[in-house]
């Protein structure tokens, strides 16, 4: 893989404060610690521009890279990091929701799910919670370096099936290991080509206001 023109452009506490622009953007979602700022790292092939931690609750805030100068990735806080005061928890969970729910340039939501365990319930409520509110979702499996490689599918499939039975349509999954590079550049085509087309459908010379 090439290395991609990424870099970061602000980090916003709050959706009024996020990048006033008329470009597509993907957001990177999951539990504290499945891995959101090391894959964009890893997209990135550069292990500085994302700040990521071996401990839980590293991401706090709402954070912006630009790509190719044409799309936004974003870097969320993550969900479930039981080790912080209430306040702090519903502050982080409302920063989370107001993005999620409110951002008019979000194309697609990642949600990042560690592929070492079974679906969590609180991994289960958000994704049914994107779904009832129509946000468009995949799900990207991480840390795939840390299962066998023979016992990798099963992994994938037993997770979708309980999925499956909440999902009538499975939402699109990819496969990846920051550490080992899997799965990087398919998932980096998908937001190419979701945020393309957004790009030249919603925010194209067409749009009204341009
Ligand atoms: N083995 C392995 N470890 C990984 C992988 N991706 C992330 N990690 C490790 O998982 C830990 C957490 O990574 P982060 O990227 O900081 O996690 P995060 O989801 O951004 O966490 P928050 O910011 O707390 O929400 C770090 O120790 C990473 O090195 C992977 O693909 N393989
Ligand atoms: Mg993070």
């Amino acid at each position: 893989m090439s290395s991609l023109q990424i870099s970061f452009i602000k980090s916003s506490s709050e959706l009024k404060e996020c990048p006033d622009s008329r470009m597509a953007e993907c957001a990177l979602i999951g539990r504290s610690n499945v891995g959101k700022s090391t894959l964009i790292n890893a997209l990135a092939r550069n292990k500085n521009l994302a700040k990521t931690s071996s401990k839980p609750g590293k991401t706090q805030l709402i954070n912006h890279f630009i790509v190719r100068q044409e799309w936004h990735l974003v870097d969320l806080p993550g969900y479930g990091y039981a080790k912080r005061s209430k306040t702090e928890i519903g502050k982080i969970s409302q920063r989370i929701d107001q993005y999620l729910f409110r951002r008019k340039q979000l194309a697609c939501t990642y949600v990042l799910i560690d592929l070492r365990h079974s679906l969590q319930s609180i991994d289960l409520a958000f994704i049914n919670k994107l779904g009832e509110h129509q946000i468009p979702l995949k799900i990207v499996f991480t840390k795939a370096d840390k299962i066998p490689k023979n016992k990798k599918q099963a992994q994938v499939n037993s997770i979708l099936e309980e999925l499956g039975e909440y999902w009538q349509t499975l939402p699109e999954h990819f496969v990846t290991s920051s550490e080992k590079g899997i799965g990087m550049e398919a998932l980096l085509a998908d937001m190419d080509s979701i945020c393309t087309e957004i790009n030249a459908n919603y925010f194209g010379s067409s749009h009204p206001g341009k």
